[in-house]
């Protein structure tokens, strides 16, 4: 899965704002990650825990932004040991069994792209309502200044893969958790075929009326949902 430009503007109401990110995960019933709470984001000895390994003061960033990978960016940088290009994003999702694994993120500066390659792992719900949940990788994002203003995101997914069925998805999020956000994406909806999701989890709670599908559509590099 890999994306063009994102970007966000605010537009003058709204949200307290928090974080957006480009999201890519999958539920996996056959393989649970392990807890490893200990790496990127997670090690409070450095960095801006429990939202970046870089410093506190480099999260937020000005308005309007926009990230287009066929140039420098900086942030957090992608490839093994994060030593590759800069994803332009500053932080991540917190995650409580998920964490930064820049190895799985790819900047192609020739197509203008980000390839984020999921794991098994999702935001949706908590432990005490589902299973393998809360342990979203890479839900990569930017912090965004406070204040009044309606923020308005936008990327592009290019060519999402058909996925297997079992929720693969990737998109936009937008909140302060993993357990209050809300979500826009696309989803393997099984049998070679997307859908359009939109969802909103507010403390660990998302009900299905928190919850809008579009009608399923094949998946395939001509689809423009
Ligand atoms: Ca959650």
């Amino acid at each position: 899965m890999s994306a063009r430009p994102l970007e966000a503007r605010n537009q003058g109401w709204g949200f307290r704002a928090l974080v957006v990110t480009l999201v890519a995960a999958l539920i996996a019933a056959a393989s649970a990650l392990s807890a490893a709470f200990g790496t990127g984001v997670a090690n409070a000895a450095e960095g801006c825990a429990p939202y970046s390994p870089l410093a506190c003061d480099q999260l937020a960033v000005a308005l309007p932004k926009a990230i287009d990978w066929s140039s420098p960016q900086g942030g957090l940088g992608s490839g093994a040991g994060a030593g590759g290009a800069g994803t332009g994003f500053t932080l991540l999702q917190p995650s409580t069994g998920g964490s930064f694994k820049p190895e799985r993120v790819a900047v192609d500066a020739a197509a203008g792209t980000l390839a984020v390659t999921s794991t098994a792992g999702i935001a949706y719900k908590t432990p005490t309502t589902s299973t393998n949940v809360n342990n979203l990788d890479n839900a990569l994002g930017v912090g965004l200044a406070s204040g009044a203003g309606r923020t308005v995101v936008t990327t592009t997914l290019v060519a999402p893969p058909a996925g297997t069925g079992k929720a693969e998805q990737a998109g936009l999020w937008f909140g302060p958790t993993e357990d209050d956000y809300v979500k826009l994406g696309v989803v393997s909806a099984g049998g070679g075929q997307i859908k359009v999701q939109a969802l909103r989890e507010r403390a660990g709670v998302a009900a299905p009326t928190d919850e809008l599908n579009g009608a399923n559509f094949a998946a395939g590099p001509a689809t423009s949902p």
